[in-house]
């Protein structure tokens, strides 16, 4: 372990230069719910992604200010694939140097994408250790679950270096679920109210007409980490909970392999939920396909949108890590993917974590707040999660103290959202946590929320109370967003693409304004256990807010 512990000193100090190293902030340290196996066998076969660098990434992100911003006249143009790739594709000459360099360690049989800035290829631990100077490859273990990564920093020969972003399948494990259970304490007199669909059709104005009929319209969810759904869970689900309103009880398709065994509490809730709020809309799932031990299920399912000429509108995806593990260049190129789906006139929708703001020791008695990401990406819509203010009725909301929120160390604020943020800044100014737990500058999250507080789900045939978590709310926001494109599409109006500039706009409008609360997070002495509290108008806890849909259907058909 020591010999991990030395490649941290390069986050401490910017001015030593690791020549030829990537990602040289990135955390090669073992997750602790992992446990340490041998090293690979030389003659075993990996499977490794190269991110190729691309070009004109500062035309791709003016495209999506422009794209997605309603006051300009670009809005809701988008790009197709082809378009796409036209735009980013690696030039010849980095496509020349990454190819000669694996052939020249005999690497041929290597998949490509549409747009032609990933690799994918297949080779032997021997050859990828001689490849990538500094990669030692070992089997790591989790409940029954097997995967291999490399335990130390891997570097690239000098000619590709500035013809590379990063190579996956080294280092990143894959991202908690953001799942929990809050089963209360039964001695509490009263029917606590538990969370189901037709709660959230009451409690955000959505009524039986509110269902999708546009014929090309879908939406989907992702699955990483072996989760799975099952249809019957799904059916039985539907027809317990949803009789009030039309929708279907079946995923029209599957992405990937989906495994047999028994089914995932996240998988079975965010696709029960997303076919509640999105009701009677094409579902798709995409779940980590082709799994190989060696393979990021995260940046895998990226890699697919990339190479999918016909992508459903709506995704949400209910994953994320601790920013400060994930190295800049990781993060600069799956920003870069997310705008490739932004200009595609896509929506991806992330749950903004269960831990509040988070909580990192970076000292004796020193802590400061945790970022996630991709809930801290200024590219993506990420939405955090409420209570019921009296948890027997259908009420107002308050703040869920897990909602995951605060600001990113890493992006800057965004244009579209200084003004809110800054507002919130000034109007909280007293009770801001201390300017050394967070950095104001800083891209600040959720955008907005939803309830995520004691859902029931249907999983392995059993209906299953207290499930929580921004997994709830997450899909809820999004079968909403794709009930509006459904209307949008038979209006012949474009896909809301990426909402957040137009979210904005708004200021708030169209949406229940949440501003009772705090998250927690981990202020030491005075407020033990504290993150940032929600306000009037947004707030980095619950965003602007949560949907009042026949209110955010109007403002949002309006062009
Ligand atoms: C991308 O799609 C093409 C055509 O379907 C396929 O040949 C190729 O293998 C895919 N690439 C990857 C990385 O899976
Ligand atoms: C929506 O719900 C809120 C609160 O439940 C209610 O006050 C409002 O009248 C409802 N209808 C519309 C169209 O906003
Ligand atoms: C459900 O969607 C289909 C199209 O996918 C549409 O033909 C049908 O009318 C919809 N049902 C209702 C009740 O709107
Ligand atoms: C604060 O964020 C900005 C970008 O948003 C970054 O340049 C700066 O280094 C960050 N500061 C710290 C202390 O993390
Ligand atoms: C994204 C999506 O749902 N696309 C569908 C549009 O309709 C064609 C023809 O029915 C389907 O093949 C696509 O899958």
């Amino acid at each position: 372990m020591n010999t991990l512990l030395t490649f941290s000193i390069p986050l401490l100090c910017s001015s030593l230069v690791w020549s030829g190293y990537l990602e040289y902030d990135q955390d090669v340290l073992i997750p602790e719910d992992w446990t340490h196996g041998d090293r690979v066998d030389p003659r075993e076969e990996l499977e490794l992604t190269f991110a190729l660098k691309q070009q004109n990434v500062n035309l791709l992100e003016e495209t999506l200010r422009l794209v997605s911003d309603p006051d300009s006249a670009f809005y809701g143009k988008y790009l197709s694939l082809e378009k796409v790739s036209s735009l980013v594709r690696p030039s010849e000459l980095t496509q020349k140097a990454v190819r000669h360099w694996l052939q020249s360690h005999g690497i041929r049989n290597c998949l490509t994408v549409s747009t032609q800035d990933f690799l994918h290829c297949t080779m032997t631990a021997e050859v990828a250790e001689t490849l990538l100077p500094g990669s030692r490859f070992h089997r790591y273990f989790r409940d029954g679950q097997s995967l291999v990564r490399s335990s130390a920093p891997y570097s690239v020969h000098d000619g590709v270096h500035q013809h590379l972003d990063f190579v996956g399948g080294l280092h990143r494990f894959p991202p908690k679920g953001q799942i929990f259970s809050r089963e209360q304490k039964r001695s509490k007199a009263g029917v606590h109210l538990g969370v189901t669909p037709a709660v959230l059709r009451a409690r955000y104005n959505l009524t039986a007409a509110d269902v999708g009929t546009a014929q090309n319209n879908s939406q989907a969810v992702a699955q990483f980490l072996e989760q799975y759904y099952h249809p019957a869970d799904l059916a039985e689900f539907m027809s317990l909970y949803a009789r009030s309103f039309q929708h279907r009880s079946q995923v029209d398709r599957v992405v990937g392999t989906q495994g047999g065994g028994k089914a995932g509490l996240e998988a079975s809730l965010d696709i029960e939920y997303i076919m509640s709020t999105g009701a009677n809309i094409s579902t798709w799932v995409f779940t980590n396909p082709g799994r190989h031990e060696s393979q990021e299920p995260f940046l895998q399912w990226m890699v697919l949108l990339s190479n999918m000429s016909d992508l459903p509108w709506v995704h949400t995806i209910s994953y994320g890590d601790d920013e400060d593990s994930l190295s800049a260049a990781y993060m600069t190129r799956i920003n870069t993917e997310f705008m490739k789906a932004g200009v595609r006139g896509i929506s991806l929708l992330f749950a903004s974590g269960d831990s509040g703001a988070g909580c990192r020791h970076v000292g004796k008695d020193q802590n400061c707040f945790r970022p996630s990401f991709p809930a801290s990406s200024p590219y993506v819509t990420t939405v955090g999660g409420t209570s019921f203010k009296n948890p027997f009725s259908v009420s107002y909301e308050v703040t869920d103290y897990i909602s995951g929120g605060g600001f990113s160390n890493v992006f800057k604020m965004p244009d579209y959202q200084v003004s809110a943020v800054q507002g919130y800044l000034k109007s909280v100014a007293a009770k801001l946590p201390p300017q050394s737990y967070f950095n104001v500058s800083g891209r600040a999250y959720p955008d907005m929320a939803a309830l995520s507080d004691n859902y029931w789900v249907v999983t392995n045939r059993v209906p299953v109370p207290w499930v929580s978590g921004t997994s709830a709310s997450t899909p809820v926001v999004g079968g909403m967003l794709s009930l509006i494109n459904d209307r949008r599409l038979l209006k012949g109006l474009p896909a809301l693409g990426f909402l957040n500039p137009r979210l904005y706009k708004l200021k708030g409008q169209a949406l229940f304004d949440v501003t009772e609360g705090c998250h927690m997070g981990c202020l030491d002495e005075q407020v033990q256990g504290q993150g940032f509290c929600a306000a009037p108008l947004w707030d980095p806890v619950t965003g602007w807010g949560t949907p009042n849909y026949p209110a955010l259907l109007a403002v949002l058909l309006a062009q």
